[in-house]
């Protein structure tokens, strides 16, 4: 046998030493593979099921609401689509692109909203109109200190007043239609609750196109607080309250509530 068939040989040990230490460390080196793809595996299943898949629940409960308006400036809060009772409710003003928002506190991986509507619409609720800066007119001025507006200046002890004469009244203008149900008259504070009675409170869109809401005989008392509904809700920019006699009409203060 010639030495270079001896060399020959011995190559192919070395290749065959050589081969089967790659294979071992190939074989080495899936095994760790395969170990650490089955720690990263269980890792993301771990983070998943905490993180991702877990339990879904209800991350706005409890957290801080805004909308773009208060319904009045005061009403429905954008709390109360958040408190749980589908028997409150959230409410902006009419207006162009109203919106409402909630800062969960920090980042969620959202899968679902629900967004419930009012459950009983609208019939159910009447508020309070703001007068505040409304107009008003009345038919005479008894002095220029008891304007028409005393009546809606939310103070009760300013009142309104006319002069003794046929058929006196007061009007507001509300600025926009609203589904007028009820009206509140406050009697003058100081004396002469009793000048209110035979009362008509009117009610429509224009001073021409106006239906009675209700009418009051009274006599009122000092101090008293009429609270007068109208038998059926009215359309109405305008309220119109006067007294079917020769009078003076002097009002502490009107609220009107409608529908909303
Ligand atoms: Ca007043």
């Amino acid at each position: 046998m010639s030495s270079a068939y001896q060399i020959i040989e011995s190559d192919e040990d070395l290749y065959k030493t050589v081969t089967n230490d790659i294979n071992n460390l190939e074989r080495k080196m899936d095994k760790k593979f395969e170990k650490m793809m089955t720690i990263l595996q269980q890792s993301i299943e771990n983070k998943c099921s905490k993180e991702i898949i877990g339990p879904v629940y209800d991350a706005a409960k409890g957290k801080v609401a805004k909308q773009s308006s208060l319904y009045q400036g005061k009403h429905f809060p954008a709390s109360l689509a958040l408190d749980g009772n589908t028997g409150t409710f959230s409410h902006t003003n009419g207006e162009r692109n109203p919106s409402w928002w909630v800062d969960l506190g920090r980042l969620f991986r959202v899968v679902r909203i629900e967004v419930y509507s009012r459950r009983e619409c609208c019939d159910q609720y009447i508020f309070e109109v703001s007068l505040h800066g409304k107009h008003t007119e009345q038919s005479s001025n008894y002095l220029s200190s008891f304007p028409a507006s005393n009546a809606i200046d939310g103070n009760l002890s300013t009142f309104s007043h006319t002069l003794l004469q046929t058929n006196p009244f007061w009007v507001l203008d509300l600025g926009t239609v609203y589904k007028v149900k009820m009206i509140k008259v406050f009697a003058r504070t100081d004396c002469c609750g009793n000048y209110i009675h035979d009362m008509d409170i009117i009610v429509g869109p224009t001073t021409n196109n106006m239906t009675l809401c209700t009418h009051y005989t009274g006599p009122a008392s000092t101090k008293e607080q009429l609270v007068l509904k109208c038998k059926k809700p009215v359309d109405g920019r305008f309220v119109k309250l006067s007294i079917s006699a020769t009078a003076r009409m002097a009002l502490a203060e009107v609220k009107v509530f409608a529908f909303v």
